[in-house]
């Protein structure tokens, strides 16, 4: 997998180079290759690797959606990311330092990197801050031992609260820093438009992708969406639901106030 990845890669890289260097030309730090899931089937394969859709599964909830896709080229230089911050610290109307799985960002690294490359670093346990609780500029934060990096080998892929305070750090190799960024979170969010690819019609017989690229359904809710519930309930599961209800009203598990 790790291969493919590296070749579709370097193939769309190929396939970009006017683009990149035009935008080098610019003075772009960063560069962001265009229609990544268009470029290559491994990169919509990617999307719901059967050895990290479960994962994802748990840490955001069934109602998974892709929300954003970016391939990434970080030349050597200066970080182009704010100091360490927070993804969500302006987002309204959600108590992050208790909103653990909003939205998540998976970072997967085809390359090694060394130490030097641009790494991510990231403020562990900072997920509980309200935002804007912590000083990025202070001088002394990188430095200190609550920072902790992560210096990925080819194959490895970094998952995290995009509320967790994190950045790049300055590529200071001589080496273009490379890597794919799929941040996730639920359907009912609004996506990014390079959060699926431009032929959804392609998916008519995976209801599963149909979610994950935030194709609507007709007749079902957009907080309805489920990955455990991709096909219409059988008699058994109504018959389980209801009987769950059923108990909830009976025996309930946290009192409310007696309804109005
Ligand atoms: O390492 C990168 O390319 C970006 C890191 C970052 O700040 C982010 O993913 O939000």
């Amino acid at each position: 997998m790790t291969e493919r990845v590296r070749g579709a890669f370097a193939g769309a890289r190929e396939r970009s180079s006017a683009f990149i260097e035009q935008q080098r030309a610019d003075g772009a730090r960063f560069i962001d290759l265009p229609g990544i899931l268009d470029a290559d089937p491994v990169f919509v394969d990617l999307v719901d690797l059967p050895a990290l859709l479960p994962l994802l599964r748990m840490t955001v909830g069934e109602d998974l959606a892709l929300n954003e896709t970016s391939a990434r080229l970080f030349y050597p230089g200066p970080t182009f990311t704010s100091p360490f911050h927070s993804d969500l610290a302006n987002v309204l109307g959600v108590n992050h330092a208790h909103t653990p799985n909003l939205l998540v960002k998976l970072h997967v690294f085809f390359e090694d990197l060394t130490p030097d490359q641009g790494c991510l670093a990231f403020i562990p346990g900072s997920q509980h801050f309200p935002p804007h609780h912590v000083n990025p500029h202070r001088p002394t934060l990188s430095g200190s031992a609550a920072v902790g990096r992560i210096v990925p080998r080819a194959g490895d892929a970094v998952l995290f609260n995009t509320h967790v305070l994190h950045m790049a750090e300055d590529n200071r190799s001589p080496h273009v820093r490379t890597s794919l960024i799929y941040t996730y979170g639920h359907f009912w969010m609004k996506s990014h438009g390079n959060a699926a690819p431009a032929d959804l019609a392609q998916f008519a017989a995976s209801p599963q992708r149909q979610q994950l690229f935030g194709v609507e359904l007709p007749g079902i809710s957009h907080f309805a969406r489920r990955l455990d519930r991709l096909t219409p309930p059988t008699r058994l599961q109504r018959l389980k639901d209801n009987g769950a209800r059923a108990a909830h009203r009976l025996f309930p598990t946290v009192r409310t106030p007696p309804r109005a």
